[in-house]
């Protein structure tokens, strides 16, 4: 109750709105007071765990405050015990934990009474996928943190060290305990001598800070740089050369944490091209790295050129290897089934292996929804997706619980997120975008976190204006006139995406051209592309109807869910409409539930979404008087770019379906603006952005 106080006390305040270029992310806060700190022990972890304690107190002036270690059995992996005047954890991390919570509910008036706050995963885990000459594949956010141009080496500079002590901090305040430093079409130079002292000296950064370096590598690595013939998983010189290799990794970083491997898919070698399985290949680096205690995090992002549904695939290579992985082996796999699109139905993974720990892999990131130029709160993707139900063992068997250890005991959990870190001053590119790193690092910790949440807590830290001398605003007008809308926007910005983009289940109908998944182009079909690399591979629109048929008497997806969700998805009737075009090809004049054609509803649906932009953005001009200068300009030139292209979205796919459905647009909604020929013959890339 106390911290509710100060939290609305300090609001009366005068406020100065001095412009914020977004570096400070969701730790802005300054200590209000002096706090008093008893703690027996001293190392790196707690001396941070004491300064951000020192920096960041807001509650009451001189108290007394202890930080406790002592094992508790109630108290999980780097869990800790919160009460208003000490924080007990088991570890040293869970300590540095305790004090990020504390803070925040202090900085954002929530209470804090004795409770115990354990992860729902063990590792939670960075994936960047940063390139060695310092590029990000689907990096929006300017270049790499971590890597420089190639040709100038791996020098690393005090100014590198700095930037990555901050975002050692940022991750610990949200429970992010592993970062993977480099893309999964990695480098055949990832794990050369040279390269491994720079994974050395960025894991010294992140170490204090309880987070370990996983790196992503080539499993063609013995042949690659190890001067071997075959890089078969079962040849025993390939056995040595991991061994060795292995062994060198850990004496330069003893706390190292594993590796995450993309094989055989999208043409990255892998245990197949000898012969070999996916069980094959993950096992022969389990066991070199078991004796360290490391992981292999090996991914289920897997298709092929002649597959008849790439969304069956996964299933497909995985199901029959059940069973067969080592314990240190988790299989990563991407939320839905095609790849990271606005809305898919869960993969079906989740749910059906019942003998090999699963890890998910969610994409912060926006590749396929609207980049760093596009307001969306991923959060909501994010619920929605964890509380999706498998059930794997009956009612309830959410994707959370089959991969959290509620169902089945598993040695490991885990789960990942593709991050969206570069080199811009406010990291994420869109201040928006943040909080989808925030959000992951929350969901994470707790996966039963709520997206509304996530939200008001994030819009508090990051937005809250700063104490000062020339803004007067009271805290009630500040929650009605800032707070409230803008949680709102946050939070229907996710669904306003899909109407505008790819509503009722379509998905990646994206403009093919220079591969950067921004535009709409569903009538991308060059000469001799890979079909499955096409828009009408996923959305088959044609004279009878649109959507790909997935039922039983289609590709057969829905027979890899378990029931009721099979008949569910099987039947038009009863699949759920948020999914209608994923599993079924339907008619255009087939009937919705309110009533409608299927056309006239993919109309209004898609006008919908560009309306909804428009009001995010009123709602964003009315806000002005309580950001501060720089971001709210900057968010309001990125909200004229998403409405720009929400209409885009909506006249390329309404224009080019029309060519099928043969059927007016309906004539209370706003015409199309863009001729359909303007944008197909456009490069849609150059003209959004
Ligand atoms: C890192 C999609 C993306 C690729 C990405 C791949 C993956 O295909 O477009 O950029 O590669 O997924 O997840 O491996």
């Amino acid at each position: 109750m106390r911290n509710l106080l100060v939290f609305f006390t300090l609001l009366l305040f005068t406020f100065n709105l001095q412009a914020e270029d977004g570096h400070n992310l969701w730790l802005r806060a300054k200590s209000t007071g002096s706090v008093d700190i008893v703690c027996a022990r001293s190392s790196a972890t707690l001396t941070i765990a004491k300064q951000e304690l020192e920096q960041g107190w807001q509650g009451q002036n001189g108290a007394k405050f202890t930080l406790t270690i002592k094992k508790d059995k109630a108290i999980k992996g780097d869990g800790f015990k919160l009460s208003e005047n000490e924080i007990q954890a088991n570890t040293e991390l869970g300590i540095l934990y305790g004090v990020c919570e504390l803070l925040r509910r202090q900085q954002t008036g929530q209470t804090i009474q004795n409770e115990i706050c354990n992860p729902s995963y063990d590792r939670r885990v960075l994936n960047h996928w940063d390139n060695l000459d310092g590029t990000v594949e689907r990096g929006y956010a300017g270049l790499s943190i971590f890597w420089h141009d190639l040709e100038k080496g791996y020098a690393v500079t005090d100014n590198d060290r700095m930037l990555w002590k901050e975002y050692a901090r940022a991750n610990a305040s949200i429970g992010i305990n592993g970062s993977v430093l480099n893309n999964v079409n990695s480098h055949k130079l990832m794990l050369t001598p040279e390269c491994l002292q720079k994974v050395k000296a960025i894991a010294e950064v992140l170490r204090p800070y309880g987070i370990k370096t996983y790196l992503s590598v080539k499993f063609s690595s013995p042949t690659l740089i190890g001067g071997l013939k075959t890089s078969d998983p079962l040849n025993p010189e390939v056995i040595k050369w991991w061994k060795d290799k292995v062994k060198e990794i850990y004496t330069l970083i003893p706390d190292f944490g594993g590796l995450l491997i993309k094989a055989n898919s999208e043409g990255e070698p892998g245990p197949q091209d000898y012969g070999r399985n996916h069980a094959d290949g993950a096992n022969m680096l389990a066991d070199a790295f078991k004796p360290y205690g490391g992981i292999i995090m090996w991914r289920a992002f897997v298709y092929a050129a002649n597959s008849k549904d790439r969304a069956c695939q996964a299933y497909n290579e995985f199901m029959p290897l059940d069973g067969q992985f080592r314990d240190n082996v988790i299989i990563q796999v991407k939320n839905g089934p095609v790849d990271f699109q606005p809305r898919e139905p869960f993969t079906s993974l989740f749910g059906a292996l019942k003998k090999t720990t699963v890890m998910p892999e969610l994409q912060i990131t926006q590749e396929y929804l609207g980049h760093s130029e596009q307001l969306v709160f991923l959060a909501t993707m994010w619920e929605e997706f964890l509380k999706s139900d498998t059930y794997q063992e009956g009612i309830g068997s959410t994707v959370a619980r089959t991969t959290d250890g509620s169902i089945f005991p598993q040695k490991y959990t885990a789960i990942a997120g593709v991050a969206n870190i570069g080199l811009d001053t406010n990291w994420s590119g869109h201040h928006f975008a943040q909080a989808n790193w925030y959000a992951f690092g929350r969901m994470a910790w707790k996966n039963q976190m709520t997206s509304e949440k996530i939200a008001d807590e994030w819009l508090k830290l990051t937005f809250s204006p700063k104490e000062g001398k020339n803004v007067n605003i009271n805290i009630s007008d500040w929650q009605k006139n800032f707070l409230m809308p803008v949680k709102q926007l946050m939070l229907e910005s996710r669904e306003a995406t899909v109407n505008y983009s790819m509503p009722l289940g379509l998905h990646h109908i994206f403009a093919g051209l220079n591969n950067t998944h921004y535009g709409p182009g569903p009538w991308f079909a060059p000469k001799g592309i890979r079909i499955d690399w096409t828009p009408a591979y996923y959305h088959k629109a044609d004279s009878l109807g649109i959507g790909f048929d997935r039922t039983t008497k289609g590709s057969g997806a829905v027979s890899q869910y378990h029931e009721p969700l099979n008949s569910q998805f099987e039947n038009p009737a009863t699949c759920p409409e948020i999914y209608l075009l994923w599993f079924h090809h339907l008619p255009w004049d087939y009937k919705m539930k309110d009533g409608r054609i299927l056309w006239d509803e993919l109309c209004y649906t898609y006008d919908k979404g560009v309306n909804e932009v428009r009001q995010f953005q009123k709602t964003w001009d009315k806000v002005q008087p309580y950001v501060d200068a720089q971001r709210f300009s900057e968010v309001q030139s990125k909200l004229r770019q998403q409405c720009r292209d929400a209409q885009v979205w909506k006249d390329g796919c309404l224009l080019y379906f029309q060519q099928f459905s043969k059927r007016p647009i309906p004539f209370d909604i706003e015409r199309p603006v863009y001729d359909l020929d303007y944008l197909m013959k456009m490069d849609l890339t150059d003209m959004l952005k």
